[in-house]
């Protein structure tokens, strides 16, 4: 930043005044240092923050700002947002499914407190806020095949219940306050260089490494069991594209996004077809089958295709020749 100690204090380059500063929290989970690369393509990369309270690996350090940052702590993230000049905050930071289950005390402080630190930082510093939702927001009472925008959402998961509260919280915000809340509900995401932690979608990303790694894959959830899912540049242009849309295509505020929608037996065909000699065994984990089973099959995004026109890339040929290239490569 370009800032004088003289008469020309206030003067910014208009680049600078044009572009978003971005906050993004959470960011060293699944999805935040992809988000992060292709905001600072857009924007430089001095003006989008990576955050999270875990020490960044050296790469991650190294390729643009990164700062400590605890959802939690409301004076924290205050300071954070009001220091660095913040205008839009993308708010990564949760509990996934699994994991949730695992330990919903934490969950609960995570996923409603934290959001309830991030919403009120928000309304107050006038920042556009995306906080991602998931089809883990629709429970068994919900339609599963296929999952509209606007349906009953009873999930039974705390991940489900904190997201379609985060859901209705934001919404209430815009509303009230006129504090200008985003959401997509995303489906799996697969990515081949970030792991996701805990989630009932996993086993998409895991098959890929170990078909290369050991030809050998063990799936925790049945073979039949049809999930919503999407390759990560898919979702990080969605989140993208949906974050600079014009306030008057956006009809609603929280939009169902999809790409593809396949089992795993589907996903181990699909694979078996550039690795035949991969071996697929089912040792099924109880508590992600019974998520899985009260989740959507498919996932109706025709709201975010005609209000400001969503569109995936990646099918399922696409999406396993993409992984296996990527993943082989780095085990070259
Ligand atoms: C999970 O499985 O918990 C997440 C999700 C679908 O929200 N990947």
């Amino acid at each position: 930043r370009q800032v004088t100690s003289d008469a020309s204090f206030h003067s910014v380059s208009f680049s600078e005044t044009d572009h978003p500063k971005v906050l993004i929290t959470g960011g060293l989970g699944q999805l935040g240092v992809g988000l992060a690369k292709m905001l600072r393509k857009r924007f430089g990369n001095n003006n989008v923050i990576l955050s999270d309270i875990r020490k960044p690996p050296s790469h991650v350090f190294h390729s643009g700002p990164f700062i400590y940052s605890d959802i939690l702590d409301y004076k924290n993230l205050r300071e954070i947002v009001v220091n660095n000049r913040i205008t839009w905050l993308v708010h990564y930071s949760a509990l996934l499914s699994a994991v949730g289950e695992a330990n919903v005390a934490l969950a609960r402080d995570v996923n409603i407190t934290g959001l309830h630190n991030v919403l009120d930082i928000a309304a107050e510093h006038g920042l556009r806020l995306f906080v991602p939702s998931t089809i883990g927001a629709f429970g068994p009472t919900s339609p599963r095949n296929p999952t509209p925008d606007l349906c009953v959402q009873r999930p039974r998961t705390i991940y489900g219940v904190s997201k379609v509260h985060a859901e209705l919280m934001g919404e209430y915000y815009h509303h009230r306050y006129g504090l200008d809340f985003r959401s997509l509900r995303y489906p799996g995401i697969i990515s081949a260089d970030s792991q996701p932690g805990g989630g009932t979608t996993d086993y998409a990303v895991a098959i890929f490494h170990d078909a290369i790694k050991t030809g050998k894959f063990e799936c925790n959830l049945k073979p039949d069991t049809r999930l919503p899912m999407m390759y990560i540049d898919d979702c990080l242009r969605a989140t993208v594209e949906m974050m600079e849309a014009p306030t008057d295509t956006l009809s609603m505020r929280t939009y169902n996004i999809n790409a593809m929608s396949f089992t795993p037996e589907e996903l181990a065909q699909e694979v078996q077809k550039q690795l035949p000699e991969l071996e697929v065994t089912y040792e099924i984990d109880q508590v992600r089958q019974a998520i899985a089973d009260s989740w959507p099959m498919n996932f109706d995004d025709s709201n975010a295709r005609n209000d400001w026109g969503w569109k995936h890339d990646y099918d399922l040929p696409e999406l396993v020749q993409t992984m296996l290239n990527y993943i082989g490569a780095d085990s070259r």
